[in-house]
């Protein structure tokens, strides 16, 4: 099932989630709309407060880094509870969000992460990232703590976004 993504700046996307306490056949269902709704918009990335649910959830699945850059659903990472056990260094790339459609800007964060987080079934699992799933991480990771990458833009920067976006949306009514 397709889910309707909330989009800035709705306040529920400030919300703070909730840790995943049952692993069971709900939270199976919601994940598989998840991935349906992010393939459907394009996404590579996405939080479960983004389709307005609170609870600790991430998927990301990042294209091959080929010619073809075919979204390969082997390469999909389901992300549950996740917490951030190292980081180092940092670096700077052009992100954009489902939940702020049509905006992309350069975001500072750290270059390599690790992380500790469980899967569907409630497993313990740990990932070491770099590169773009460093960036997708910790953009989605965010998410869970109700932060938006604009939120991280220059003062400057942010107004600019701003003015941009609610022209945006007075033309999306029109
Ligand atoms: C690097 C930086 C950020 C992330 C987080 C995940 N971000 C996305 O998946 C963004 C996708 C996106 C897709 C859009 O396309 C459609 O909605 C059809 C889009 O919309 C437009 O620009 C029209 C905006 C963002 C991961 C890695
Ligand atoms: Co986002």
């Amino acid at each position: 099932m397709i889910l309707p993504i909330v989009t800035y700046p709705d306040k529920r996307l400030k919300t703070i989630s909730e840790p995943v306490t049952d692993f069971n056949e709900e939270l199976h269902t919601f994940l598989d709309d998840m991935y349906e709704t992010m393939i459907k918009t394009n996404g590579i990335g996405l939080a479960a407060i983004q389709v307005d649910r609170p609870i600790q959830v991430l998927i990301i699945n990042l294209p091959n880094d080929d010619e073809e850059g075919l979204q390969d659903k082997v390469n999909l990472l389901e992300i549950i509870n996740p917490k951030l056990t190292h980081s180092e260094g940092t670096t700077s790339y052009q992100e954009g969000c489902l939940s702020v459609p049509k905006f992309y800007e350069d975001v500072e964060r750290f270059e390599k992460i690790a992380i500790t987080y469980q899967d569907r079934h409630g497993n313990a699992c740990s990932l070491e990232a770099d590169e773009l799933l460093s960036i997708a991480v910790q953009h989605e990771m965010d998410h869970l703590q109700g932060k938006l990458f604009i939120e991280k833009l220059s003062y400057a920067r942010r107004k600019k976004f701003e003015k941009e976006y609610k022209k945006l949306l007075k033309e999306k009514k029109r």
